[in-house]
């Protein structure tokens, strides 16, 4: 059963109404917030891990379990809040139409989350190229200072909270959570070892925790609604509604709030129009951002979109940019373009990573010629094998899985294209001289 109107938390994700305060406040956002924030916050933390809410920036790290690292005690250390709005997993454009179109959403759950971890600031890194949406950022949350809903004695509550805003320039590893702390401190943005895990070690020392825009702007309205409300959908530990970012050879691209579990193939179909000549045609799917590792047609038939359906593939749902792509597609050259992207965007720190994606994208593109040996395809996945899990920080494998996911389940169309090689440029053989 789909998503009716009365359950979906993002209320203008396609701006057709206005974003700016009073448009949101009719909407309901900044309802009751003080109320909420009454309730203090263990009862919100509670309320959180009840939920089941986990994160929706790629991880799906219990978003509940993460604030309650936050240390308890007050300390002479601030504590911080920031949201990564970083946004550059290729297919991914969810927190963007948030931002945009629904802002309120984001800034009346930085007052939640920040008083639920005792941070009195908060800073949202959104991307450079979103200029646009960091003004409108920029002025929805002067619109909040204004009303009282932030700075001091926000919202009447007794709690001061102030918001800033930071704009990235262009790096994916910005959007690891860790770089993106180096980056915000004015550093390049080179990940960090973990653990300490921020939520003890953090922006400028400071016990801090990195949320995702859409996870953060969920809170609210959970909140609100009640956390056996947003547990109702999905399935356990899948649980809540999710916007998913639909794109590639389908008929309608879009963004469309939905129950998370919701079978792929029916989300395809009855939110982007079917795949473009029908789900017959359908190639494969890569279903949570780049990084997730595509999915045949065969499995994407039954998949249930969600963490926990999707690891069973060894894929993932990531940030849930469903990528579609039907027969047309020339599936290694589309593989070997994402390589490309992350050697580009490693950071060079980790030798594996540097050197590894460059090779990665090498092989790669001789494959998407077919110049090569059918051995190599095996020498590929061990490259693949040898930098997963041996870098400071994720980018790398997310650069692999791909790679993997091609090898898994495309094997047979690469020695084909290998074949079609060695056909084509075999030597004519040499007449003999006495001939
Ligand atoms: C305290 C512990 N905190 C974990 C926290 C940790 C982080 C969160 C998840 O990578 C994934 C990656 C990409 N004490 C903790 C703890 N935490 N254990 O929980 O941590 P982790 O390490 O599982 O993931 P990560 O390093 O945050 C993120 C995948 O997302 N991805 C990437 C998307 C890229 C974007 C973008 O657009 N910029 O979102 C897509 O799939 O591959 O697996 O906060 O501190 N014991």
């Amino acid at each position: 059963m789909a998503l009716s109107d009365k359950d979906r938390i993002f209320t203008n994700l396609y701006g057709m109404q206005d974003w700016r305060l009073a448009a949101a406040q009719r909407r309901g956002n900044w309802d009751g917030t003080k109320g909420i924030l009454e309730k203090g916050r263990d009862w919100i933390i509670e309320e959180m891990k009840s939920s089941g809410l986990r994160g929706r920036g790629g991880a799906g790290f219990p978003t509940g379990m993460k604030w309650s690292f936050m240390p308890k005690q007050a300390s002479e250390r601030p504590h911080y809040l920031v949201v990564n709005a970083d946004e550059s997993e290729p297919g991914t454009c969810k927190d963007r139409d948030i931002i945009r179109h629904d802002p309120q959403t984001l800034i009346e759950g930085c007052l939640i989350a920040g008083f639920a971890m005792g941070a009195h600031a908060g800073y949202i890194y959104i991307r450079g190229e979103y200029y646009n949406e960091s003004v409108v950022l920029e002025a929805a949350i002067q619109e909040a200072y204004d009303a009282g809903l932030i700075g001091k004695n926000a919202c009447g509550s007794g709690w001061d909270f102030d918001l800033y805003v930071h704009r990235g320039a262009g790096a994916y590893i910005c959007g690891e959570e860790t770089a993106l702390i180096e980056s915000l401190e004015g550093k390049k943005g080179m990940p960090r070892l973990k653990p300490p895990f921020p939520a003890a070690v953090g922006l400028y020392g400071c016990p801090t925790t990195v949320n995702n825009v859409e996870t953060i702007a969920v809170v609210p309205t959970i909140l609100r609604r009640g956390a056996a409300w947003f547990a109702g959908f999905g399935r356990p530990k899948n649980s809540g509604t999710k916007v998913f970012c639909i794109q590639g050879h389908v008929n309608k691209p879009c963004n469309v709030e939905e129950e998370m579990s919701i079978p792929m193939r029916e989300l395809i179909e009855r939110h982007a129009g079917g795949v473009r000549g029908g789900w017959d045609n359908l190639l494969c799917v890569i279903p949570g951002g780049s990084s997730t590792p595509l999915l045949p047609k065969d499995i994407c038939d039954t998949v249930l979109m969600d963490f926990d359906a999707l690891r069973e593939h060894k894929s993932g749902l990531g940030t849930a940019g469903v990528i579609v792509m039907d027969k047309s597609t020339d599936i290694v050259r589309a593989i070997a373009r994402l390589s490309r992207f992350y050697k580009h965007e490693s950071c060079g720190q980790c030798t594996p990573c540097r050197e590894g994606m460059g090779w990665v994208s090498r092989m790669m593109d001789r494959m998407v010629e077919g110049r090569a040996d059918v051995e190599e395809i095996d020498v590929l996945e061990e490259v693949t094998r040898r930098i997963e899990g041996h870098t400071i920080c994720a980018l790398a494998d997310g650069g692999v899985w791909p790679v993997q996911g091609l090898i898994r389940h495309f094997r047979p169309v690469m020695e084909a294209r290998i074949a079609d090689y060695k056909a084509k440029h075999a030597r004519p053989s040499m007449p003999l001289a006495a001939e």
